[in-house]
């Protein structure tokens, strides 16, 4: 082979490499053209970005876990919380009591009836309402009372009065302290059992769960997604079986795990043959049983949206179940919010807890004043 031929051999070679490269490049320049797979570029709208990830075959991007979660808001102050959670109630109760008391009408005796219509619409009920109003009618007709705001602030008052009762605080000295919650189906026994476990978890305290709505197979796996939340221990039956054996067995787990807290869960209704009374009355028993003296806080939830029929089903538990005090729950969920006022004045059990909705951080200590202030709150954000 000549030189010559080498290099045109070489130079053929190198022709048809570029070609091959050239081909490549053209073919790849089409492919993007066209392109029907979709590229991810910085600032693209995100629902368009999951979707394209998606056609790229990306898994979409799941809900960031609970526990790897930045950093937590600051916590609601209870006075924000309150002011948030009443916002119904004081668009409705306190809307209709500034419209009477601020729209020009005159301040003479006959205005109590129409206070006492209010309060009576907000679930206070007649015989609470007369006692608030008794002292205002006095000193309307002797005319010590001349302006609205003046009426206003011997109404608040005179529902601070009625709230302020005495409650004991919760005995943690007892190993364990066991609670005992009771109340009608519905209400938000075992939410209020679950933003109680988180709450206890959160003070370093260890918390047995009783899943006794035993009726509900729902009501065990809801609990125990709370308690899987607040690494609560929860003791359950099979279902159907005996609520007053898993209380036993719960109280039995918490003396043997040295837990602080045991919480017992129940039933809001039974098959008809079984009466609830006189099954709650056996739980009691059978706790007292495992653990003698026990429980030593019953508490009775009440939905704050049921009005006076709260206060019914109140009275059938406290003469059953010796109620220590009393959670009212979905006070964010009513324009009424006398019921408060209402157990308190009629029932004479002290409110613990309120529930303003429906997040872990949504149970809040019953703080009189709070509670007061934001509740008659004026839209203007001033003190009432
Ligand atoms: N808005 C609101 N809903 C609540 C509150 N407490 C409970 N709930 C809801 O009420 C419903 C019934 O609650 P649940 O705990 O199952 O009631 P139980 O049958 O008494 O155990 C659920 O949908 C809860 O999320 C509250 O304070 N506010
Ligand atoms: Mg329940």
């Amino acid at each position: 082979m000549t030189i010559a031929s080498i290099l045109i051999l070489l130079g053929g070679l190198a022709v048809g490499a570029l070609i091959v490269v050239a081909a490549v490049k053209m073919l790849r320049g089409n492919l993007s053209a066209g392109a029907t797979t979709p590229k991810l570029e910085p600032g693209t709208d995100p629902d368009e970005e999951a979707l394209a990830r998606e056609a790229l075959g990306e898994v979409r991007p799941s809900e960031p876990a609970e526990a790897a979660r930045p950093s937590e808001p600051a916590p609601e102050s209870t006075r924000d919380a309150y002011a948030r959670g009443l916002t119904k109630t004081r668009a409705g109760f306190m809307a209709k009591l500034n419209g009477l008391l601020f729209g020009g009408r005159s301040l003479d005796p006959s205005l109590v009836d129409e206070l006492e219509e209010i309060l009576v619409t907000s679930d206070i009920g007649i015989r609470t309402a007369e006692r608030l109003l008794g002292d205002l009618r006095e000193k309307l007709s002797r005319k010590e009372i001349q302006d609205p705001d003046a009426v206003r602030s011997a109404l608040k008052a005179k529902v601070g009065e009625t709230l302020r009762s005495e409650l004991k605080a919760l005995d943690f000295s007892k190993k364990p302290l066991v609670i005992m919650v009771i109340g009608v189906n519905g209400v938000g026994k075992t939410t209020t059992i679950g933003k109680l476990a988180a709450r206890f978890s959160r003070e370093g305290k260890k918390v047995v769960l009783a899943a006794g709505d035993t009726f509900r197979a729902a009501a065990v796996e809801q609990l125990e997604v709370w308690a899987e939340r607040s690494g609560a221990t929860v003791v359950k039956g099979k279902d159907g079986s005996d609520p007053a054996s898993v209380a036993f067995e719960a109280v039995e787990a918490g003396r043997r795990l040295e837990a602080d807290v045991v919480i017992a869960d129940t039933a809001g209704r039974l098959h008809t043959k079984v009466n609830l009374m006189e099954e709650l009355k056996k739980v009691r028993r059978v706790i007292d049983k495992a653990m003698p003296g026990a429980p030593h806080e019953t508490l009775l939830v009440l939905d704050a949206t049921t009005g006076q029929n709260g206060i019914t089903q109140a009275e059938q538990f406290a003469a059953a179940a010796e109620v220590s005090s009393i959670v009212l729950t979905k006070l964010d969920g009513t324009a009424k919010g006398g019921m408060v006022v209402a157990i308190c004045d009629q029932l004479k059990l002290p409110v613990r807890y309120i529930g303003v909705g429906e997040k872990v951080d949504d149970l809040r200590d019953f703080e009189v004043e709070a509670f007061v202030e934001a509740l008659f709150q004026r839209e203007d954000g001033g003190q009432g």
